[in-house]
């Protein structure tokens, strides 16, 4: 029995297509979320990963990616990285070819292309688009990225996290460009070990999306990992999560702050501090999509 979790309606059907056909043909879950990560990065239309996505306030992409496995705890991550793709392979290399967990910005760059990554420019006419409306009006370029209040219809996050469980196994994987108009420099939850992924398979794994400095600060994958170990399913786990950073963030009141988590017997769940979310989940070639809305305080 395998089963993969994803974020948000629009990447999230890109990814589940393309990790569901890798599993089939070679039966590794962590080739599959390696795919699926790489088809939604190289998807121009999705604004907040890999190809395409929106840039630093200098413009530039700078990238965000990891991956971890539940059996040996083994980590991999690149942070601020610009112009390379695919982020996640890069961070499964640096798990798999190297001693440390991170490599970061330039010297991420410089460890891709030595591992045979070419450099390439991931701005595409769209972003230069909408850079130049930021650059007129930061304010309201923001606002709109956060809550999507402008009335527009492409979505304000799409965050690409995604966790799979296969024969007791767990695997969680992000791949982000952050924050929009950030900071340059500035890194998010996503490559962060506990933050934006944790897996162990001796309790399940987690993973989040939303406004990274807040689940970085609540330590929100590892915390509901922690749950699970507690005995919690995975619902619950992520309600707990959810609440607690309710209870002591009030940021997260204003912008979304998911959480996901998948248990050993294959239970999932997700709890955000406001908003909505859809959570995709496929188990053996059956895909469903789950609606969430603000966990009750
Ligand atoms: C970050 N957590 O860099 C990411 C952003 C995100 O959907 O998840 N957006 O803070």
């Amino acid at each position: 029995m395998t089963t993969m979790l994803t974020t948000w309606k629009e990447p999230g059907h890109v990814t589940m297509g393309a990790a569901s056909t890798k599993l089939a043909q070679t039966g590794s879950l962590l080739d599959a979320i390696e795919a699926g990560l790489t088809a939604a990065e190289d998807d121009p239309e999705l604004i907040a990963i890999g190809r395409g996505s929106l840039p630093n306030s200098d413009g530039e992409l700078e990238l965000d990616a990891s991956v971890m496995r539940g059996d040996n705890l083994d980590a991999g991550a690149v942070c601020a990285m610009r112009g390379i793709f695919p982020a996640i392979s890069v961070a499964r290399k640096v798990m798999e070819t190297t001693p440390h967990v991170m490599l970061a910005g330039d010297q991420a760059r410089r460890f891709a292309i030595q591992h045979g990554f070419v450099p390439e420019n991931l701005v595409t006419e769209e972003v230069c688009r909408r850079y130049r409306e930021y650059l007129v009006s930061p304010e309201r370029a923001k606002a709109y990225v956060h809550t999507a209040q402008d009335n527009r219809q492409d979505p304000p996050h799409d965050t690409v996290t995604m966790l799979g469980l296969q024969d007791g196994k767990f695997v969680a994987a992000s791949s982000t460009s952050g924050m929009p108009f950030k900071i340059p420099g500035r890194v998010g939850d996503s490559p962060i070990v506990g933050a934006g992924i944790y897996a162990d398979d001796e309790a399940g794994a987690a993973g989040a999306t939303g406004l990274g400095e807040e689940l970085w600060k609540a330590c929100a994958s590892f915390r509901a990992v922690q749950n699970l170990a507690r005995g919690m399913s995975a619902q619950e786990a992520c309600d707990e999560v959810a609440r607690h950073m309710r209870r002591r963030q009030t940021k997260c009141h204003e912008i979304p702050c998911v959480v996901l988590a998948l248990d050993k017997n294959g239970g999932f769940g997700a709890a955000l501090t406001t908003g909505e979310f859809d959570l995709w989940v496929w188990r053996d070639g059956d895909l469903e999509c789950h609606h969430y809305t603000q966990v009750q305080d």
